[in-house]
């Protein structure tokens, strides 16, 4: 079957924003008097849970339990959350997060053949938009066909939902579509709406069960490989 679209996550893949992410949480805290920091080490563990709000109750629910929760947790978790978003939102605007190797490359390449793009990620509609406008400019919306994020969708990854939005506002079947994931939440839910998933590796993520992917690589640096292996019609160039 030919690939008619390609639907990127986005955290990890398109950018190893992982770091960035920690740091805007750190701040977040300390900007609302928290005594909380997430080091690496603990942040490994807490991205089992994905989206921010989560993330951040997952935190409070299995490793800070001697916290003492607000009567309106749900309103205090959205609104350090908010916080979390303006500082790393600044982080992207400031340029301090490059799109990954091959990734503008692909998203060209794509392009000049017709290949529709997508994006399917849990990550805040702001972050995406910041990542982008910087990494490929003020009209980077008119380069995606659907643009699933966020709390679009009740259950994020490794929920197949915002898989399963995207290609309902695609118009196309599992089997048209590739994705590209960086993680284990990512593969699964893309697997799980039916779509050939490759995947690239980062820091946070290359020790990761990648059962089932249909390829992996460290980045993609060798865009060739790429599209052998995904069958992607090579550019004339
Ligand atoms: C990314 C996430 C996100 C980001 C933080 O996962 O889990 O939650 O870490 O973004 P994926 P928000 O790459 O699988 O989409 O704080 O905006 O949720
Ligand atoms: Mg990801």
């Amino acid at each position: 079957m030919t690939i008619k679209a390609i639907i990127f996550d986005v955290d990890g893949t398109l950018a190893d924003t992982e770091d960035a992410h920690r740091i805007a949480f750190n701040k977040a805290f300390a900007e609302s008097n928290l005594d909380w920091n997430w080091n690496v080490e603990l942040y490994d563990k807490l991205l089992k849970v994905t989206g921010g709000k989560e993330r951040i109750k997952y935190y409070v629910s299995d490793f800070n339990t001697a916290y003492k929760k607000p009567d309106n947790f749900d309103d205090f978790v959205k609104h350090l959350h908010l916080t979390k978003t303006k500082h790393y939102t600044a982080m992207l605007a400031a340029g301090q997060i490059p799109l990954r190797p091959g990734i503008r490359q692909l998203i060209d390449d794509a392009r000049a053949v017709g290949i529709t793009l997508a994006i399917a990620t849990t990550t805040s509609p702001e972050n995406v938009a910041g990542l982008l406008e910087v990494g490929i400019g003020k009209d980077w919306e008119s380069y995606f066909a659907a643009n699933g994020c966020g709390d679009i969708v009740p259950a994020k990854k490794p929920a197949p939902d915002i898989y399963n939005w995207v290609l309902d506002k695609l118009k196309l079947a599992p089997a048209e579509c590739i994705a590209l994931e960086d993680s284990y939440n990512g593969l699964r839910s893309a697997m799980a709406a039916g779509i050939k998933t490759y995947v690239t590796t980062n820091p946070y993520t290359h020790w990761h069960d990648f059962d089932g992917a249909a390829g992996i690589f460290e980045d993609l640096s060798d865009l060739a490989a790429f599209y052998k292996t995904t069958g992607l019609p090579l550019p004339k160039r």
